[in-house]
């Protein structure tokens, strides 16, 4: 992949987050998401690369755009697989609440897992801590591990789990073992990340969120030098399936960074739709002027930016407002 592509790639997630903003607590994610997605898929258009969809907004039959196989960008350039979640936290944003990003992941052509919409238990720690945590290991040894890593005491120590009923005896086991929970709704890609910038105060991440997102995360993790692994959590025969067909003999297996992400090369790229841990939200500054904060980091160089902008929307025709 060209060096250039992570530039581009960061106008795709600026598009979306400056369309799906203006749906900030208007209590309507559908129109929301869809104005991110419609977005993103217009800046798309004009991105010199040969990408195809492998983590999308669903199969072809499900999705007008950004389906799973869809192909983008100009035709000419690298070829690419491209997972997006152009609106990662479709609730945060029509509640008005934190954390909500527009999200892309590029990587050389077959280096992403094809992960189906499922569920996917994960972990994922900062560099201090990679190599050294494993999806099995009781959540005990765990926070010893990272606490030791990252030079902490355990009551120090602070992982970020989504709030939800699969997750409540995990909670109990880290309180009982003298840790911090951090508790957040939605969006765990942002809460993955997080354990790679010790000034989030996240150490560890764990739990039960969506597969796509997993992939997408791993992708980032791989560029920050943390450590992430999972496993996909079929719930049906179809599901099963699916997992078989995607390459995987045996659906549960444990999957590493490098299984989620196999090559060398993926590029992240993330705009703040609202105002979360690393990065600010989409401000409306008055007149057209609005201000967004996106981060777009490489695997290969392990060059991570953060990537300030100002736009007009009075220059902007080709996106769709409210
Ligand atoms: C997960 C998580 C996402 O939605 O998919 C979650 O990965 C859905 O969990 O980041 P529930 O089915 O329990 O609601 C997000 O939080 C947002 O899309």
């Amino acid at each position: 992949m060209e060096r250039e592509l992570a530039l581009e790639i960061v106008r795709v997630t600026e598009a979306a987050a400056l369309a799906s903003a203006q749906w900030m607590g208007r209590g309507k994610k559908n129109e929301a998401d869809n104005a991110a997605t419609t977005a993103m898929r217009k800046m798309f258009d004009s991105v010199n690369m040969e990408g195809t969809v492998v983590i999308g907004e669903g199969e072809l039959d499900e999705a007008p755009m950004l389906y799973i196989g869809e192909k983008l960008g100009t035709g000419q350039g690298p070829k690419v697989d491209i997972a997006v979640d152009p609106l990662e936290g479709t609730t945060i944003v029509a509640k008005g609440n934190s954390n909500a990003m527009a999200v892309i992941a590029v990587a050389d052509k077959g280096t992403l897992l094809h992960a189906p919409d499922m569920y996917m238990e994960k972990i994922a720690v900062g560099p201090n801590a990679a190599g050294l945590v494993h999806l099995d290991d009781p959540i005990e040894t765990t926070i010893d591990i990272v606490a030791k890593a990252n030079n902490k005491r355990v009551q120090d120590l602070c992982v970020i789990v989504q709030e939800r009923d699969r997750h409540q005896d995990i909670i109990d086991r880290i309180r009982a073992k003298g840790a911090r929970v951090n508790l957040f709704q939605d969006g765990d890609v942002s809460a993955a990340i997080a354990t790679s910038f010790p000034s989030t105060g996240i150490d560890l991440f764990i739990g039960i969120g969506g597969a796509p997102e997993g992939v997408i995360s791993a992708a980032a993790i791989k560029c920050l030098g943390g450590d992430m692994q999972a496993r996909l959590i079929p719930h049906t025969k179809e599901e099963e399936e699916r997992c078989i067909e995607m390459g995987l003999k045996n659906p549960r297996q444990l999957l590493t960074l490098n299984d989620l992400v196999c090559g060398e090369d993926a590029i992240f790229a993330a705009t703040g739709v609202s105002n979360g841990d690393l990065l600010a939200g989409v401000r409306f500054l008055g007149g057209d002027l609005v201000e967004t904060d996106s981060i777009v980091m490489r695997s290969k160089t392990k060059t991570v930016r953060f990537v300030k902008a100002h736009h007009h929307l009075s220059h902007k025709p080709h996106l769709v407002f409210v």
